[in-house]
């Protein structure tokens, strides 16, 4: 076996990338293994057409060097796949990062040796690597499901899945296509797959929410405000619940607002694009009755785009509250429907029944395609996890740790498996924010954890399980404060056939997030057991760095809420 690593990285996206400059930083002997022939993650393997990033560019980049920051120029308000993965290039060679980075590898098992207070990790070229830490870089929708359909083998056309793309493209010129799904891929490639086939017949399960991007160049005056002071801009972003700035008032009640005020609200944010809405008042995640309003403002604004009654009425969500499932956010989505080549599919009303060799089968009518895409979705959050065969101490296997739904303290490490951390893991904020600004926070706060076990000597960190479970149901508690939970959403795990049904991400806010992580770091990495060898050096069992709760929530929130939780505590018990 080689020589032992200090840290083995698992993917080389944007928190494999920064973890290895971090780890280079304190001297550490460190590898990343990567499936993929390149750095990028999300943005290596999407390349569907349309693919672009839903948080704008200016914030959606890393902020831990300003010569790099000022040395990067987005072209588009949201930048398309191909920039991001320019941008992650640039990153790699800019700190010669691929020299630490086994492409084209991928990690099989990784099993704790507890005589070596370290892992032995084995990936799918046959050989084995022995580190002291293991990150799990391997991001949040990076495996898609499974999903298969009857006859698909059968099917004599092209079928492309778009969270992997040919990297040459696909050229639908001419060509009859069929989409599956109608999620945030589907959503960002109809359009132009539309424009390019001579015809496109999407298949649509459930309608999801999407917003319009108002996409183009960056306006000069937000380029200028960001090149003003890049460290004030980035604060202010992750200062904020998502970690990117859409002037969330959360002093601001919807239903206390007079109609006229809340539509010219909404108006403005909906004129200004993208995710401003989701911060337009601060009851419209929490309350039914004030959800209801936004949800008949988006629903007015799909009828106003769309010519066709009917259409729009299938395009309008009706099983799930406004931003319950991720919203999308769109360059022409609803638009495409009022085009003579484009034909919408009720799969509800009409299901599918098989692939044939020549197209779908519904149970209504056979449709022939030259190309069929799927858009189907991810394994999110614990797929890529649970897909490697990790055994800690004892031999437990996470997916079995997790059995009952993904257990973590503080997304980051999970109890019974040492010196093993997540990044964006599930019980962190992760996919309710801006990933960059997660991923920093993550990788800069394990780095933290490793200098300061070097410095005392300590071979190993483990969360202790009463940490652990105080953590897990404060993510459940907080996500039953807000109507997520109702939606069967991946957020829910509930995309997967027999995934267990648990609201995945911290739904507290990256804010309240980041402020926990520092206390705990503060009383001395409370919730955290650390030992060398048989000598337990430290042990905290205890979590009690709970976020204060929003001190300008209403009143009647605070007792819906409150509601919510109690009801939660009557099915799942006071926690230990
Ligand atoms: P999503 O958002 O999970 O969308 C997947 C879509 O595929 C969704 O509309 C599903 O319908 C549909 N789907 C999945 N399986 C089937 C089957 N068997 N039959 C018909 N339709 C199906 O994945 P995306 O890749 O679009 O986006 C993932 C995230 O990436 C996105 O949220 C952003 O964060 C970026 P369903 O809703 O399950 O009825």
């Amino acid at each position: 076996m080689a020589e032992r690593l200090d840290v083995l990285i698992v993917g080389a996206g944007f928190s494999g990338m920064y973890m290895l400059m971090k780890c280079r930083e304190q001297g550490l002997k460190v590898q990343v293994i990567e499936a993929g022939s390149g750095v990028g993650g999300t943005w290596y393997w999407n390349r569907y057409p349309g693919a672009r990033v839903d948080i704008q560019s200016l914030e959606y980049s890393f902020g831990f060097d300003e010569a790099l920051e000022r040395d990067w120029r987005w072209t588009e308000r949201y930048a398309p796949q191909p920039e991001l993965l320019a941008y992650a290039n640039h990153v790699a060679t800019r700190f010669d990062l691929s020299r630490d980075i086994s492409f084209n590898t991928r990690v099989t098992a990784a099993h704790w040796d507890a005589a070596a207070d370290g892992w032995t990790v084995t990936l799918d070229n046959g050989e084995t690597r022995a580190a002291r830490f293991v990150v799990m870089a391997t991001g949040c929708l990076s495996v898609p499901t499974d999903v298969t359909f009857p006859g698909i083998d059968d099917y004599q056309g092209d079928v492309y899945r778009t969270s992997r793309w040919p990297h040459d493209g696909v050229d639908f010129t001419g060509k009859r296509v069929g989409i599956i799904g109608t999620g945030s891929s589907a959503i960002q490639s109809i359009p132009i797959i539309a424009a390019q086939a001579a015809q496109l017949t999407v298949f649509q399960r459930t309608p999801n929410y999407s917003m319009p991007a108002h996409n183009g160049p960056i306006p000069d005056a937000d380029f200028q405000e960001w090149l003003a002071d890049p460290r004030a801009y980035r604060a202010r972003s992750r200062a904020t619940v998502g970690g990117f700035w859409n002037e969330a008032r959360e002093d601001a009640i919807l239903i206390h607002t007079p109609p006229d005020e809340i539509k010219a609200e909404l108006e403005r944010r909906w004129a200004w694009g993208g995710f401003r809405i989701l911060g337009a008042f601060a009851d419209q995640a929490l309350d039914p009755e004030a959800n209801r309003v936004v949800h008949d403002f988006v629903a007015a604004k799909i009828r106003e785009r769309v010519k066709d009654p009917r259409v729009a009425e299938l395009l309008t969500p009706k099983d799930h509250p406004f931003a319950t499932k991720r919203p999308c956010v769109d360059t022409g989505y609803y638009d495409t429907y009022n085009r003579d080549n484009v034909e919408l599919l009720d799969l509800r009303a009409d299901p599918l029944v098989s692939f044939t060799a020549t197209g779908i089968q519904t149970q209504a009518a056979s449709h022939d395609f030259d190309a069929v895409v799927l858009a189907t979705g991810f394994d999110a959050m614990t797929g890529a996890i649970e897909r490697i065969d990790i055994r800690g101490v004892g031999g437990e296997t996470i997916k079995d740790h997790w059995a009952a739904g993904p257990e973590t303290y503080l997304g980051l490490m999970v109890a019974g498996f040492p010196n093993l951390f997540l990044i964006t893991g599930p019980g962190s904020p992760s996919v309710l924010t801006n990933m960059i600004h997660s991923i920093e926070q993550h990788v800069e706060y394990v780095a933290d954890i490793i200098a300061a076990l070097n410095a005392s000597q300590a071979g190993r960190i483990e969360a202790s399980p009463e940490a652990e479970k105080l953590w897990t149901d404060h993510c459940d508690q907080t996500a039953a404060m807000t109507l997520l939970p109702q939606a069967n959403s991946w957020y829910m795990g509930a995309n997967v056939p027999g995934k267990p049904r648990r609201f995945m991400a911290y739904a507290g806010g990256l804010h309240h997030y980041t402020d926990t992580c520092n206390a705990v770091k503060a009383k001395g990495w409370e919730g955290f057991v650390i030992a060398r060898g048989d000598q337990l050096l430290s042990e905290s069992r205890e979590f009690t760095s709970y976020p204060p709760p929003p001190e300008t929530m209403a009143p009647h929130l605070v007792e819906m809420a409150m509601g919510r939780v109690a009801k939660w505590l009557e099915a799942h018990g006071q926690p230990a």
